[in-house]
């Protein structure tokens, strides 16, 4: 068992350091690519830290594009990962960005949304928290649909370089209670910084172990 993960965990780390390529942006449902490859999305409100992070995982600086102005990632961003393709991992625009024009927001929701509901080839989304402010009104929106459509999840929480360790604890076991009152919510959570690296590996081991299912 404990060769297992240890096993699991060099496969991730191998992979998320070789080949990995952007495949396409797509703006609506219409342009999305073929499913022919399990698939990890990432959602969370805007700016929490999701381009970021995919970087982290994957290594790369810029990857997947950031920026302090929230609303940056604008469309669904799928990146190719593995040579031959073993995953894809899908960027998304944030939710609960209030000062976009109502209508731009409306429509990520309804992309993100039927993105998240209708894709066969997900095999789990990633939900980022903010490890400053907890889970918010907004995510238990997203927790709710992906309850709803059985479709899995892992709470991950961002920037834990940004909080003090005891804060930390404190947000870790409330968003752990939450997640575990969610059929849909896998048990494990993970505690990461993109900025240090904090959880990276453990998040990449889970990624692969997803994929593979
Ligand atoms: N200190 C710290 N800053 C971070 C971390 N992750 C992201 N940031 C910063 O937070 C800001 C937003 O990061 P993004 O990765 O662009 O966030 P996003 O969720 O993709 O945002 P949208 O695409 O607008 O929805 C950037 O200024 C990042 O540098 C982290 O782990 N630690
Ligand atoms: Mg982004």
């Amino acid at each position: 068992m404990e060769d297992d993960r240890a096993e699991l965990a060099e496969a991730a780390r191998k992979l998320f350091s070789g080949p990995i390529a952007f495949l396409k942006s797509a703006p609506s449902l219409q342009f999305i690519p073929d499913p022919t490859a399990p698939e990890i999305a990432f959602a969370g409100r805007s700016n929490v830290g999701k381009s970021s992070l995919l970087n982290a995982l994957t290594n790369r600086k810029s990857l997947a594009r950031t920026s302090n102005t929230p609303g940056r990632t604008q469309e669904l961003n799928f990146f190719d990962v593995g040579e031959p393709l073993q995953m894809r991992l899908v960027d998304m625009p944030g939710y609960g960005f209030a000062e976009a024009p109502r209508d731009l927001v409306k429509r990520w929701r309804f992309l993100v949304n039927d993105f998240l509901r209708g894709r066969a080839a997900l095999k789990r989304a990633l939900v980022l928290i903010d490890s400053r402010h907890g889970i918010k009104p907004v995510d238990r929106e997203v927790m709710d649909m992906l309850d709803g459509a059985a479709v899995g999840y892992h709470l991950v929480l961002t920037k834990s370089d940004k909080v003090k360790r005891t804060e930390l604890e404190t947000v870790f076991a409330a968003t752990r209670d939450e997640a575990a009152k969610r059929p849909a919510a896998h048990p494990q959570l993970f505690a990461t910084s993109s900025e240090t690296g904090a959880g990276i590996a453990e998040l990449r081991t889970a990624i692969l172990e997803a994929a593979n299912q």
